[in-house]
């Protein structure tokens, strides 16, 4: 154990058996309160305290003289209590949720050996098996044989700022060295219900928000590929150079897939590369039953995809395909001379950190592999299939309740977007105010639902609907009977 090495033996460090004392005793109340009782349908999904109240019972405050491993042990335990339980069966708030028992013991085996993954000679297990996990990924993406490119980045945003680089570099590779200044104006392509990120990372890359030009989408929240046409030919006549198309597979709120096909034969009729934001509906590609949601996707030059999302590894686990060979090197390498000696007695091919804009990097990869060799492939497409057919379930018992309308009616995956109309709101569908006083309800829910810890589920407005929820199921763990419960806790918060 490092903190008992001489280094840093200081006189008020304890011995070796003391910290081990110390580790068992922190591993037991985590394995008991934050595995176990966190994810167990006889607790609460969160213990809710305004910002004020939390930091008046929560000791936050860093100290000259440090604390005993009692009041650590009770740190802990604070944390955890006052923590939200995202891997309870009734947090069902966000594209992510749930606790993998394989990828926490990758996650805690990753944080003990703690790897920077930028060359061979530090990382050499966790280079290898990123190469092995990412070239399987692009076999499921349907790239031949597996070739290509990727890398594991932190988040899905920056896993699609990494595409607009790539696809920036693709269009002008001088862009590297020369900067924007002169150039044609770029401008790419999205849907009006893309990731945020797309535009963030536009902003941050150079190119400007006004030069992402939004994509109509339809009702159930696809990319309408006429405007596509229409607002390309738009910039050519404005004298502006389309790049690329960020079409997305899974949108954030509807679940909404992008026509991958249509958008692919667009992209090489005008020569722009082709990127799809599947971070959240990647994971369907592991069901040979749902998979064909994404036809197309093999088109792509570049995928986003996060199996910390549907296939539920630990955050944070992202990833970035490529079909192409290369172009991560050529765009983003500088060629550090302390890190990526070309002179080095093994195969400095394996030194792959240059490829990525940050220089220390977290070993992600670990925890997943681990969990897919714990589980199988078809481990993932069992777990997949399940929580579709949760969503399917839900969604026939809401359609046979009084109060519930969905906003899409025929969800194609495991977003399901819906109102709750309370008692006192029915039949008022045609007074005037009845948008405003449905407005209101989901917040009102919401307040309900967070002060008594019974459930998290999040709401939304977009394209000018009243708030509606947006219900996610990733977790496979979930069964017909918590589908039920769920819907009568959301009939008992808005009773009145
Ligand atoms: N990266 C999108 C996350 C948003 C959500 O969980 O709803």
């Amino acid at each position: 154990v490092a903190l008992a090495k001489p280094s840093i033996a200081f006189k008020n460090v304890p011995s070796r058996e003391l910290h081990e004392d110390f580790f068992r005793k922190s591993i037991e109340v985590i394995i008991k309160e934050a595995v176990f009782k966190s994810t167990s349908t006889s607790g609460k999904v969160l213990e809710w305290h305004h910002p004020h109240e939390l930091l008046k019972i929560f000791d936050f405050e860093l100290k000259t003289h440090g604390s005993t491993h009692e009041d650590l042990l009770r740190l802990i335990r604070d944390t955890i209590q006052y923590s939200v339980k995202t891997a309870h069966p009734y947090f069902v708030n966000q594209l992510f949720s749930s606790l993998d028992p394989y990828g926490l013991i990758g996650q805690w085996l990753t944080d003990a050996l703690n790897p920077s993954v930028y060359t061979y000679e530090v990382s050499p297990v966790f280079t290898l098996m990123e190469e092995v996990v990412l070239r399987e990924m692009r076999e499921i993406v349907g790239y031949p044989n597996g070739n290509g490119d990727g890398i594991f980045c932190p988040g899905g945003s920056m896993a699609n700022a990494y595409a607009i680089s790539c696809a920036r570099y693709a269009v002008n590779p001088d862009i590297k060295k020369s900067g924007l200044n002169g150039g044609a104006r770029l401008v790419l392509f999205t849907s009006e219900d893309a990731h945020y990120s797309i535009k963030k990372m536009a902003s941050f890359l150079g190119i400007g928000t006004d030069n992402v030009y939004l994509i109509k989408t339809d009702k159930v929240g696809k990319m309408d590929t006429s405007h596509l046409v229409e607002e390309i030919e738009r910039a050519l006549r404005e004298g502006a150079k389309p790049f690329m198309v960020s079409a997305t597979a899974g949108t954030t709120v509807y679940g909404a897939f992008d026509p991958l096909e249509k958008i692919a034969d667009i992209c090489q009729a005008y020569g722009l590369w082709f990127h799809v934001d599947a971070a959240w509906g990647g994971g369907v590609l592991m069901s040979s039953k749902h998979r064909h949601i994404l036809n197309g996707i093999h088109r792509a030059d570049s995928v986003t995809w996060n199996p910390h999302k549907l296939l539920t590894a630990p955050q944070q686990c992202s990833t970035f395909l490529l079909r192409h060979e290369g172009i991560l090197s050529e765009v983003h390498s500088t060629n550090a001379s302390y890190l990526f000696q070309k002179d080095k007695f093994y195969d400095t091919r394996y030194d792959i950190g240059d490829k990525h804009v940050q220089c220390g990097r977290r070993a992600d990869v670990l925890k997943f592999w681990f969990m897919w060799k714990a589980k199988g492939s078809d481990g993932f497409e069992r777990h997949v299939d399940k929580v579709f057919d949760n969503a399917r379930y839900f969604t026939k018992v809401i359609r046979e309740r009084a109060g519930f309308r969905m906003v899409v009616d025929n969800p194609e995956f495991t977003n399901l977007c819906f109102w709750y109309i309370p008692p006192g709101l029915r039949g008022a569908d045609s007074e005037s105010n009845f948008h405003e006083r449905l407005h209101e309800v989901a917040p009102k829910m919401k307040e309900r639902m967070m002060k008594k810890g019974s459930m998290m589920v999040t709401y939304q407005t977009i394209k000018g609907l009243p708030n509606f929820f947006r219900i996610v199921f990733q977790n496979s763990g979930l069964e017909y009977s918590d589908m039920v419960h769920l819907v009568e806790e959301l009939e008992s918060l808005g009773c009145d």
